[in-house]
């Protein structure tokens, strides 16, 4: 899992596309969710039926969820650049990672590759926005890859995140190819699974106690249509493995980041717009 910490190796990746954020509409977007009814609006995306509904939650009964509210935008890649939104407290940038047996893009970042992660224009566009994250890959046979951000540093450091204000995250996604995986694990680190956090073990293999990585998820069901995915935190589960097995749940005064995974054998195309946490 070395590997994905080339991910911090790179620097201030700060490329800018152009290109305005479009926070009005966002908020009014979200607000007219908030209201009475009036959830369609123009934005072009999908219901947001399966966001909430039982397709995800693995181990969850995937009751009903209240629709967000009042959310607090992570990042909606409207500016075009590799970080996200500078706010909240919140300092990152996006990476790719995977386990080096198949081919991703975009590439994992590295001084032989130094090839930035930025947003992609969308064609159309999903109503207001303009942007979104894109990665598509096949051919991994280990344990995968996958995309993500942390909420609290860059270049080589890690800090925990206090998100202990809000009650899940919220974001859009979609498929990019029929023919991909239809399903993505929603990762969130806390201080538990993250070996910055300093309470389990990166050195510890397979079958030994304290393992890094058992981070708290979610499997998000996807389709071709763009559509809203909520994930409480209260229905992210972990596998098991790892240290301090016995945690009820997820310790929000300290996350770290934030990754839409894919497993090993699956090929995946998978768009992510407008992540943010919830209230
Ligand atoms: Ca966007």
């Amino acid at each position: 899992m070395a590997k994905r910490r080339a991910a911090w190796m790179w620097a201030a990746w700060t490329l800018t596309a152009g290109g305005c954020t479009a926070l009005v509409g966002l908020d009014e977007r979200y607000h007219l969710v908030e209201g009475a009814g009036g959830a369609s609006s123009a934005t072009g995306g999908g219901s947001s039926a399966s966001a909430a509904g039982g397709a995800g939650g693995a181990g969850a009964g995937g009751g009903d969820v209240a629709a967000p509210i009042d959310p607090d935008m992570i990042d909606d890649m409207e500016d075009g650049d590799s970080a996200i939104t500078r706010t909240g407290g919140r300092l990152g940038h996006w990476y790719s990672y995977n386990d080096g047996t198949g081919t991703q893009s975009p590439p994992v970042y590295t001084e032989e590759m130094p090839v930035g992660f930025i947003p992609e224009a969308l064609m159309p566009p999903r109503g207001e926005s303009t942007r979104a994250m894109h990665t598509f890959g096949s051919g991994f046979t280990e344990w995968g890859a996958g995309i993500g951000f942390a909420l609290n540093g860059e270049d080589m450091q890690m800090f925990p995140y206090d998100a202990s204000a809000f009650a899940g995250i919220v974001f859009w996604a979609r498929l990019g190819d029929a023919g991909a995986e239809a399903t993505m694990k929603v990762n969130v680190s806390d201080r538990v699974s993250e070996p910055a956090g300093g309470i389990c073990d990166e050195a510890a293999g397979a079958g030994e106690p304290n393992r890094c990585f058992d981070h708290w998820f979610y499997t998000a069901h996807l389709g071709a249509e763009w559509a809203e995915v909520v994930i409480p935190f209260d229905e992210l589960t972990r596998e098991g493995f790892g240290a301090e097995p016995e945690a009820q749940a997820l310790d929000r005064a300290g996350l770290y980041v934030i990754e839409f995974r894919f497993a090993q054998d699956q090929d995946f195309d998978v768009y992510v717009d407008d992540v943010a946490f919830y209230r």
